[in-house]
């Protein structure tokens, strides 16, 4: 993409209304824009994110074997009565009426309309285990939006359902979720922690959520700080493997770590104390199993192996990807601006021209463009006329991970400058080896 012809409407004030950084940076890197309380149009540069966050949530949930769906944003509010939340939902559930005053909602979660769709078509154990999973927006009147996408009224989430005969198979579906999230997050250059919480309005015994610790998390923590050093890597995981899945779901919640909901003072006192830790965090994604909760009242139903009719035992799954946005940002920025980590970044190389309309110059410049754009990586050229500060400035603000600067000086002497995001490290090489860099940085997170 170039520069000129893009539409990143950057701001240079900080906006007044923006109490947290991420709030800010994607206000000022114009990533976003509020339309209402808690409801934001999303420009181009954060619907590119958006887009990345959700095609490695995608990634992820193919290769754990669940099946993607799309169900509608409005439902209609009879299938909520028939499992009673209509009644429970309360005053987060906007409610609406058609023409014919049927009462719909703009739904704040699926696992009514999910059960509707499974107990139509699928009778026998044989059909199971199933995981149907969507992402789509969501809306919940939230008493206090706020932080941005952070919590928003109008947000887009992942969520999944599982169908299982047995409790037995139904939490090895809750253990493998609780890997392909950690597979997943990883992937997005963040560490989100696995903590045992409550399960609020969703209902069921077992829940973890995860969390990325940060200050201006709305959550507060209590955990074993060896948690912090548990990470899945390169691992592979077997995910039909009920003891290997289990196996990791053990290491990754053996430690104490619990949001405040279920904190118990004694069992964290009984953590050596300079391991002890309490600290903010955002909620990035949470797990349920709530066994026959919905599968009951709404019938869906199968044939068992003895030819019984029994309820199906369910769990459902959530990310935040909207909130991720948020979320990564406030790990991973400085006072300049954003840093995109590898695997999410709008654009993987920005290219700044130091003399735009010099004939050198340029020709180096469309040459790297033209290489990078053949190579499969997507640069964004700053082809326009401002000067360099200023096309530093921007290209530190909206955070891109490398940077290839041209400038006649270099050229002279056949070098550009690759430059660190993360470390403000540069340096020089032929325009060859900085495609050759670049490619060799991007290989990993390369479909
Ligand atoms: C699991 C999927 C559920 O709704 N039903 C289907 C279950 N879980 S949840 O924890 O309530 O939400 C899942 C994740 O969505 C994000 N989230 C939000 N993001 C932005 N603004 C909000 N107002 C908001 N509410 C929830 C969180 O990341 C949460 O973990």
């Amino acid at each position: 993409m170039r520069l000129s012809r893009y539409f990143l409407p950057v701001l240079k004030e900080t906006p007044a209304e923006a109490q947290i950084v991420s709030h800010r940076y994607m206000l000022r890197a114009g990533m976003i824009k509020q339309q209402a309380a808690g409801i934001y149009s999303w420009l181009p540069l954060g619907f590119k994110v958006l887009r990345k966050i959700e095609n490695i949530v995608h990634e992820e949930q193919a290769r754990a074997g669940h099946i993607a769906i799309q169900m509608p944003i409005l439902q209609p509010a009879d299938l909520w009565r028939e499992s009673g939340r209509y009644d429970d939902y309360g005053q987060e559930m906007l409610r609406m009426q058609d023409r014919h005053e049927r009462d719909l909602l703009y739904t704040p979660t699926a696992e009514e309309m999910v059960t509707d769709i499974f107990r139509s078509h699928v009778s026998s154990y044989k059909d199971l285990p199933l995981t149907l999973y969507q992402i789509q927006w969501k809306f919940r009147d939230e008493i206090r939006p706020r932080f941005g996408v952070m919590r928003g009224r109008e947000f887009y989430m992942k969520d999944g359902y599982n169908f299982d005969l047995t409790k037995e198979d139904a939490l090895h579906a809750y253990n493998r979720h609780l890997v392909s999230y950690l597979r997943t997050y990883e992937r997005m250059g963040l560490q989100a922690i696995p903590m045992r919480a409550d399960s609020g309005p969703i209902g069921g015994d077992d829940t973890h959520e995860f969390l990325v610790l940060a200050e201006t998390g709305e959550s507060e923590v209590f955990y074993d700080s060896a948690v912090t050093d548990i990470r899945l890597g390169a691992r592979e995981i077997d995910y039909d493997s009920h003891e290997e899945c289990r196996a990791v779901m053990e290491e990754f919640t053996s430690l104490y770590a619990r949001t405040d909901e279920t904190h118990d003072e004694a069992a964290f006192n009984a953590i050596p104390e300079d391991r002890r830790r309490s600290a903010r965090g955002i909620e990035v994604g949470q797990i349920f199993y709530f066994g026959t909760k919905y599968s009951e009242p709404m019938g869906a139903m199968v044939q068992g192996p003895d030819g019984q009719k029994v309820p199906v035992h369910m769990g459902s799954h959530g990310i935040g990807v909207s909130r991720l946005l948020g979320a990564i940002i406030e790990a991973s920025h400085d006072d300049k601006g954003i840093i995109w980590p590898e695997g999410v970044t709008p654009f993987h190389v920005g290219i700044v021209n130091l003399r735009q309309g010099d004939e050198a110059t340029d020709a180096a410049c469309e040459q790297l463009y033209k290489a990078l754009n053949a190579a499969g990586l997507e640069p964004l050229y700053d082809d326009t006329e401002e000067r360099a500060g200023a096309k530093f400035a921007t290209m530190d603000l909206i955070g891109l991970p490398w940077r290839i600067t041209v400038g006649p000086r270099g050229l002279k002497n056949g070098v550009v400058e690759l430059t660190s995001r993360r470390t403000g490290e540069s340096e020089e090489m032929s325009l060859e080896a900085a495609i050759a860099r670049v490619q060799e940085i991007y290989a990993p997170h390369m479909g």
